[in-house]
């Protein structure tokens, strides 16, 4: 496998799929997309919607066109408003991330920030559409026609049954967004800083804050893929040992630049332990993802990967 070119390959599918959902609004509301569409076009990995797809095929039937290739990207219309759905609420949690408020960032990605480029109530807005906008998306997901084309693609001939993995994937992704995930770690992380806090406490936030948006994305792929309760449970394990390692990469990443005080895993039990913690939360989550009775090489290589990324 050349992982290079099958990775530039998933990235410029997931590129595509994010850009066809992008609003395209002429009227007064133009300047909240226009904010909208410069957070998302920012040049992000795409990392989120390219694990939900590749966990889809680790599933979805069959994933080989006619002459035997791989299907880069499952044709999947209800898989394709998920795909959009989880990058447009991460760039939503930039967004707000970045805000006077809580970060203060000026820059993200190379180029400035939403609300420094468009204003601080654009900022707002823009990250309250995005999040909107993403359930607005994935909702549309059970229109018939919609259903019926998943249903032939995947060979499934039960659309009541396809309707229902997608209201649990709808109502999992609010879950790992919300309170008890994404919006619950950033509470901590906010509502906690300067303070000093312990190691669950920080455990916490690596969960909810970084992880949880990891399993959904993992999760409704396995999900929309046809995969059974107990596997979508496994993917949920694994997603959260890849979220886990992802958020102590960036904090062996970020070690130089951190806040002076900043509690990160490092504080607890320094880089070299925490290399070694990133290592067997890869190796842990590649023996989940090796598991089941289909393989994707792709995704395990890119799980190894990610553990040590550069950026
Ligand atoms: C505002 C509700 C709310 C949440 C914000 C995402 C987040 C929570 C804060 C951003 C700060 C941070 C370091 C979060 C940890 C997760 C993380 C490493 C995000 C960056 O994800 P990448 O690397 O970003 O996938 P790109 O730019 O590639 O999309």
């Amino acid at each position: 496998m050349d992982f290079e070119k099958e990775l530039q390959m998933a990235t410029a599918a997931a590129e595509e799929t994010i850009e066809n959902f992008l609003p395209t609004e002429v009227s007064f509301q133009k300047p909240v997309t226009d904010a909208m569409n410069y957070s998302v076009l920012s040049g992000g990995k795409r990392i989120r919607p390219i694990l939900m797809a590749e966990t889809y095929k680790l599933f979805a039937l069959p994933w080989e066109d006619e002459k035997g290739r791989t299907v880069q990207i499952p044709q999947n219309p209800v898989l394709h408003r998920f795909m959009a759905g989880i990058e447009f609420i991460h760039n939503y949690s930039l967004v707000h991330d970045d805000l006077p408020a809580m970060d203060n960032d000026d820059m993200r990605r190379g180029q400035e920030t939403t609300h420094k480029k468009f204003g601080e109530a654009l900022g707002i807005l823009a990250g309250d559409a995005l999040l909107n906008y993403a359930f607005e998306m994935m909702a549309k997901g059970f229109e018939t026609d919609r259903i019926c084309e998943a249903c032939m693609l995947l060979g499934r001939t039960n659309e009541a049954e396809y309707m229902k993995r997608v209201a649990w994937a709808l109502s999992l992704t609010a879950q790992k967004a919300g309170i008890h995930g994404m919006i619950g770690g950033q509470t901590a992380d906010v509502c906690d800083e300067g303070k000093d806090i312990g190691k669950d406490e920080l455990l916490f936030i690596y969960e909810n804050k970084t992880a949880a948006l990891i399993e959904a994305a993992m999760m409704d792929g396995a999900i929309l893929g046809g995969a059974s309760e107990e596997d979508v449970k496994k993917i949920g394990e694994a997603a959260g040992k890849i979220g886990h390692a992802f958020q102590i990469r960036d904090d062996l990443l970020d070690e130089k630049t951190e806040k002076p005080g900043k509690i990160t895993f490092l504080t607890f039990e320094g880089a070299e332990k925490a290399e070694a913690r990133v290592a067997s939360l890869t190796e842990e989550a590649i023996a989940i993802l090796s598991s089941f009775e289909k393989s994707n090489d792709f995704l395990l290589e890119l799980t190894y990967r990610l553990m040590s990324r550069e950026k």
